[in-house]
């Protein structure tokens, strides 16, 4: 018999139900649950209505990184609420300034071995440190802190081996950058990613975290790393060596696909706006002007991506026409840098030196100039994200921003005549100072904070019988949930405030949408593959779904916006055929008769009407039992909470 890959022998060590069989639903115990503010307070509405009083896995974090700009009270307050929620409910709380959540989780709290549940997409951050780190909507991490499984379709596993060592100039997220140029955005659908080889040793656990986290562009399920002798050091110089376990693969484990990449073989590449597989090698397009370049955000903004930007740039000045700036990834990494000596260079070479938090990756600041060209070592390029509509935004690693931002052009970084800098992968200690958060204290009361802008969670009303709804949009492929509910200045600060926010759901694609959806009471969403990519933001779910959105006819979905969808009781069907999809328009009204009594009977093709065109198609209905009972209910807080009644009443 054959021996498992790591991802298996993960899944299967917090199995609570199933088999790890690629395709079958497994549900599997997580040991640690963290939010960040975007996603945070929904997620402890939805724990409060399920009357869970405290946290019940091993670990639970609430950060705030997101919504950091507070152009008025809205943001503060949420972060007033989110302290005073976490204090009662034995929630860790990460203050504003401590960092991004996957840069701090991986500095403080990751373990190999554990299981992580996030809300927010880029949670497999961690598995750069040999976790199962896997991201989902508020509402499956609020149940996984109510101690509750997290289900989901067991993946395939694609193993990636890496051979010989990366070049000077040529980083971690050139070997990310690799794989969406050969796989693309849809390319890690339904999949685990797993590095192996013996290229995997030469790579640092913050390299291994930049590879790990852009797993999410990949659409992959999560990315994972073996737990090594890079890993003891990194937690060794994180003062946590004792949480240290080597973790592998077996020797003879059998992948479901494969896949080997030299990275002596690799160049710097770069990803050109607007698609983060949208990727050429950084020698295709030297010379194109640059106007802004920026550093940081969850991919790339460790100490040591700090280090080497202030090396790169010790002594000389930033290019006149380029505006750089630099958000640290945690107050760890900027105390770090500072300590150093790099915030001295980084600010003698003219850069812009902001807190530590996502800022500019989410379009919350330093908007670009119209119409120019933003080099970014971010993770996600979607057109709009930035802040400027017509924005070019391109992501490459630190050391081809900060080419960038020395010449004012796109620049191969090896083209400079600079020695690579020689700096230690890992330092032998981190400046360890967890005062930036906050332990929960059951003494503070169950006193919850609440600001005007924290709306109650809307009622969702059951299935009904027959549906019958208009058509209010046609969508084409690789939808993004930013494009479905947009994040930024404008929209971050209505997070908590459900009937607000609606009114800007695909707002960027056609600003008609809120209003016609209300007209119409009931719609449906059509579009094409990959629908719902991104962010696992649950507002891009509800927001339709508040409008009357009650089913989303795609070619294909991303994952975590499929289950989104599905918690919210709407419906995630899939063309039978793509052409069925290219002979809908807006205005079409859709019927789906007996749609409820098919569902609960278990049908998988159901037949859809165009009573507009009097043809009829039909569409597959992929869902397991469990998803089935929660549309039927309504979503998955209407379902769970009839669970808990039943257990009540069994007890
Ligand atoms: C993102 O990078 O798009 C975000 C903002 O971090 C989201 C979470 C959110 O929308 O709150 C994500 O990646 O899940
Ligand atoms: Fe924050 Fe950007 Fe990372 Fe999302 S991708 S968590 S916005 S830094």
């Amino acid at each position: 018999m054959n021996g498992s890959p790591l991802a298996t022998r993960l899944i299967s060590a917090h199995l609570a139900f199933g088999e790890p069989r690629a395709g079958t639903e497994v549900a599997i115990r997580i040991d640690q649950a963290l939010t960040q503010d975007a996603t945070g307070t929904l997620a402890a509405l939805q724990l409060e209505a399920l009357g869970i009083e405290r946290a019940r896995c091993e670990l639970a974090v609430s950060y705030v990184d997101h919504n950091m700009l507070q152009a008025g009270p809205e943001n503060a307050d949420d972060h007033r609420f989110l302290r005073s929620f976490a204090a009662s409910h034995g929630v860790l709380f990460s203050r504003p300034g401590n960092g991004i959540c996957h840069q701090i989780h991986l500095e403080r709290f990751g373990i190999p071995g554990k299981s992580l549940l996030g809300a927010d997409s880029h949670t497999p951050t961690a598995g750069g440190l040999g976790m199962l780190a896997i991201g989902a909507g508020g509402l499956d991490v609020a149940l996984a802190m109510a101690g509750r499984p997290f289900h989901l379709t067991m993946p395939q596993i694609l193993g990636v081996t890496l051979l010989g060592r990366l070049r000077p100039w040529v980083t971690a997220k050139d070997v990310i950058l690799e794989l969406l140029r050969r796989l693309g955005t849809r390319g890690g659908i339904g999949r685990i990613i797993e590095y192996r080889g013996p290229g995997v040793a030469s790579l640092s656990v913050p390299e291994r975290a930049t590879i790990a986290n852009m797993g999410a562009e990949l659409g992959a399920t999560t990315s994972v790393f073996p737990s090594d002798e890079q890993t003891r050091r990194y937690l060794e110089a994180q003062s946590r060596g004792a949480t240290w376990q080597p973790l592998t693969a077996d020797a003879d484990a059998e992948y479901d696909e494969e896949l080997v990449l030299d990275l002596a073989e690799l160049e710097p590449l770069i990803a050109l706006a607007h698609a983060p597989d949208n990727v050429v090698p950084v020698r295709s397009v030297v010379g194109t002007p640059v106007q802004q370049v920026a550093i940081g955000s969850c991919t790339n903004s460790s100490y040591r991506d700090l280090l080497i930007a202030a090396k790169m740039l010790d002594g000389r000045t930033v290019h006149p026409d380029v505006s750089l700036v630099v958000t640290p990834g945690s107050r760890q990494a900027f105390l770090m840098a500072e300590v150093s000596g790099a915030i001295e260079n980084l600010i003698e070479a003219g850069a812009r030196i902001l807190e530590s938090a996502c800022g500019p990756c989410i379009g919350m600041g330093q908007a670009p100039a119209t119409g120019t060209v933003s080099l970014r070592s971010f993770n996600r390029n979607f057109a709009g994200r930035s802040g400027t509509a017509d924005a070019l935004v391109h992501l490459a690693s630190v050391e081809t921003c900060i080419a960038a931002a020395l010449t004012g052009a796109i620049t191969d970084p090896r083209d400079l005549g600079m020695a690579y800098p020689d700096l230690p992968a890992v330092p032998t200690r981190y400046i360890v100072d967890d005062r930036g958060i906050i332990a929960p204290d059951a003494s503070s009361g169950r006193q919850i904070v609440r600001g005007p802008n924290i709306a109650p969670l809307p009622e969702l009303d059951p299935l009904p019988a027959d549906l019958q709804g208009e058509v209010l949009l046609a969508l084409g492929d690789d939808v993004t949930t930013d494009d479905i509910l947009p994040a930024g200045t404008k929209t971050l600060p209505l997070r908590s405030n459900l009937p607000a926010i609606s009114r800007f759901a695909f707002s960027r694609l056609d600003p008609t949408f809120a209003s016609r959806a209300e007209r119409a009471g009931t719609g449906i969403v059509v579009a094409g593959s990959n629908y719902g990519q991104g962010s696992s933001r649950e507002h891009a779910a509800l927001a339709p779904r508040v409008l009357g959105i009650r089913a989303v006819i795609a070619v294909s979905f991303a994952r975590i916006h499929r289950t989104n969808l599905v918690n919210f009781g709407v419906l995630p069907l899939t063309f039978v055929s793509t052409d069925d999809r290219d002979r809908l328009t807006r205005g079409d009204v859709l019927r789906i008769a007996a749609v409820a009594a098919a569902l609960g009977a278990g049908a998988t093709l159901l037949l859809v009407e165009n009573t507009t065109r009097s043809i009829s198609f039909e569409v597959q209905c992929a869902l397991s039992d469990r998803e089935r009972a929660m549309i039927l209910a309504g979503g998955l807080l209407a379902e769970t909470k009839r669970e808990l009644a039943m257990e009540l009443v069994a007890v």
